[in-house]
C-alpha cells in the first residue's frame, strides 16, 4: 500500500505540473461510466481538452474505442485479471498519452464497488455512478467507496418509473456516510441532469 500511494503521489506531482485536473469514477459494472464519460465529453467539447484511462479487467478496447470514436484520446488499461486499478497502472497509462494536450483526465475504473476506493491513483476527485437498476439499498451494503467521495452522480433516472427505487431512502443512506456530498441525478439516456454536472466540473477546474 505504500508502494502503491509513493506512486500514486508520482502520478499527481506529473498531473500537476501539466496543469490537468484528474477524476477516478468507480462504480458498479453496467451503471454507466463510459454513458457518463461521453456524455461529459459532449458538454464539454470546445471547453475542455478531456483524456480518458479505460481500466479494464480483460483485454479488450470496447470503451476506449467509444472515447476515440468521440474525438478524445484514450488508453486502455487492461488489469490482467485484477478488480480494481492501481497507481502503477495509471501511471503507464499517463506515460502513453500526451498530457500537453489534456486539461481534464477522467479514469474509469474497473466496475467494481469494493477494493477501487482502497487504492489511491493521484487523482484529484473520486467520483461514483450509480444507477437506479442497482437498487436504494447499495450505500447501506458498499458504505466504503461512499466515505471517500467527492461527488456522486445518480444514473439512469429515466428508469425511475419503472423500478422500484425508493430516492429519499437511497440518499438517506448517503448522507449518513458523507453529509453534504454533491450529488448529481441523470440521465444518459435523456441527457437530463448532464449540464449540471458538467457545468459543476467545468467551474471546479476553472476556479482551482
Ligand atoms: N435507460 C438507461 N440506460 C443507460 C443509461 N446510461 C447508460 N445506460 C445503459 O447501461 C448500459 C451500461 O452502460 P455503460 O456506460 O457501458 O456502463 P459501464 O459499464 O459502467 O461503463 C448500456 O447498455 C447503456 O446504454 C441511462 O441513463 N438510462
Ligand atoms: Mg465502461
Ligand atoms: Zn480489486
Amino acid at each position: 500500500m505504500d508502494a502503491n500511494d509513493q506512486v500514486a503521489s508520482v502520478n499527481q506531482k506529473m498531473l500537476d505540473d501539466h496543469n490537468i485536473f484528474a477524476i477516478n469514477i468507480m462504480a458498479a459494472p453496467g451503471s454507466g461510466k463510459t454513458s457518463v464519460i461521453l456524455k461529459t465529453i459532449e458538454a464539454l467539447r470546445g471547453k475542455l481538452r478531456i483524456g480518458v484511462i479505460e481500466g479494464d479487467t480483460a483485454p479488450v478496447t470496447i470503451d476506449a474505442d467509444k472515447i476515440m470514436a468521440a474525438g478524445m484520446p484514450a488508453v486502455q488499461i487492461n488489469t490482467g485479471g485484477n478488480c480494481h486499478l492501481d497507481a502503477m497502472m495509471v501511471k503507464r497509462g499517463l506515460e502513453a498519452m500526451n498530457l500537453d494536450e489534456i486539461d481534464l483526465l477522467i479514469i474509469e475504473n474497473v466496475g467494481n464497488l469494493i477494493c477501487p476506493a482502497g487504492f489511491a491513483l493521484g487523482n484529484h476527485a473520486n467520483v461514483v455512478v450509480a444507477s437506479i437498476p442497482e437498487g436504494d439499498d447499495k450505500p447501506y451494503k458498499y458504505p466504503n467507496i461512499y466515505r471517500g467521495l467527492d461527488v456522486l452522480i445518480i444514473n439512469k433516472t429515466d428508469l425511475l418509473p419503472y423500478i422500484n427505487f425508493n430516492m429519499d431512502y437511497f440518499r438517506q443512506g448517503v448522507e449518513l456516510l458523507n453529509p453534504g456530498l454533491t450529488t448529481f441525478e441523470v440521465s444518459c439516456q435523456t441527457g437530463e441532469g448532464i449540464q449540471a454536472w458538467a457545468d459543476w466540473l467545468l467551474a471546479k477546474i476553472l476556479n482551482r
